[in-house]
């Protein structure tokens, strides 16, 4: 089923109506009490990624319950079933009247996730943004996330130089307008791109974040761009969907494979000689910093509005000493 604006708009009005007749039985709305966040003794904290089974929040997921464990917290995970902004609501808006006293969200849409974290937030939730975020930043008290631009423009590094002189053309991969990170990611390798004459940007391609999508705006590439030397694949789904659209063409190898994330299956790409370059992120760590964070913001410590997450450029050649930075399929 597909979800537009008005259908989210309508989620969040009914989340809205279902918090007010919560309130009322409670007595008071947006403020703490028994339903409320901030209960005292409510040590519940739930992480809302972006999907289920990807590597990349089952990593960020085991490093947050380690944490929260340690912090004497316990977590639940929520995840919808794929990054979409209207399966997100519904987990987001099944909080209830009951939320937990601490949300990590990864929000799969910078505007239309809006509205149902306000609605947990008003409840008196603390919300730390896990990798995305919102375009309004007022709502959480934290965000963690890699530099994401910074690691576009690694990316368009790390092909300039596996590309050499030659000159060509040169693809991007994004995911869905309206994705922080992967939108930043773009951003950042088409800005570092005008530091390489002999390399031209064609215009970036959206994927929807699905594989089968970015493999076929591969194959369709590569018959109209004959002198196609590049892809830039902002994430993992979109590189798995490039590394089909290559193997499918008989190009893998002639045309330079840079990815982001770390998934078991990009690893092995790059071990194979699929993908040229990887940028992995530690979402491990992103989990783990949003839970130390959610639990200061709910002790009444310091936060830190922003927090930036290490990345880091992986090649064939160097790869088993980089080991450390894979993704997980479980904790
Ligand atoms: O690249 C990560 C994450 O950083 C991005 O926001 C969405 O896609 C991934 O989860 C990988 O699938």
């Amino acid at each position: 089923m597909k979800f537009n604006r008005k259908t989210l708009a309508a989620a969040g009005s009914a989340f809205a109506v279902a918090a007010l007749v919560a309130g009322c039985g409670s007595g008071q709305v947006g403020q703490s009490g028994d339903a409320g966040g901030q209960t005292q003794n409510n040590k519940k904290l739930t992480l809302i990624p972006g999907a289920q089974a990807e590597p990349f929040y089952i990593s960020m997921q085991c490093g947050a319950e380690a944490e929260a464990k340690k912090l004497g917290y316990t977590l639940d995970t929520q995840a919808p079933q794929k990054f979409d902004a209207a399966m997100q609501t519904e987990k987001v808006n099944a909080l209830g009247s009951a939320p937990p006293a601490g949300l990590l969200i990864a929000p799969t849409d910078e505007q239309a996730m809006l509205a149902p974290i306000q609605q947990v937030k008003n409840r008196g939730t603390k919300v730390v943004e896990v990798d995305t975020s919102l375009k309004d930043t007022s709502v959480a008290v934290s965000s963690i996330s890699s530099n994401n631009a910074e690691g576009g423009k690694l990316a368009a590094q790390t092909l300039a130089k596996l590309v050499g002189d030659k000159p060509g053309s040169v693809l991007v991969l994004d995911t869905i307008a309206g994705t922080s990170t992967t939108n930043a990611r773009a951003k950042g390798f088409e800005e570092e791109l005008k530091n390489h004459p002999n390399l031209k940007g064609l215009e970036t391609q959206f994927t929807q974040n699905e594989p089968d999508q970015a493999a076929s705006k591969v194959t369709a590439t590569l018959s109209a761009t004959p002198d196609l030397v590049g892809i830039f694949a902002t994430n993992l789904n979109t590189g798995e969907g490039a590394a089909t659209g290559l193997r499918n063409a008989g190009k893998i190898g002639q045309v330079n494979l840079v990815g982001f994330d770390a998934s078991p299956s990009e690893v092995e790409g790059l071990r194979k000689g699929e993908y040229q370059g990887l940028i992995a992120q530690d979402p491990a760590s992103i989990g783990q910093q949003g839970v130390q964070q959610a639990v200061a913001a709910l002790e009444n410590k310091p936060t830190q509005r922003t927090i930036t997450a290490g990345l880091h450029s992986i090649t064939k050649a160097d790869m088993d000493a980089n080991a450390q930075y894979f993704y997980k399929q479980q904790c």
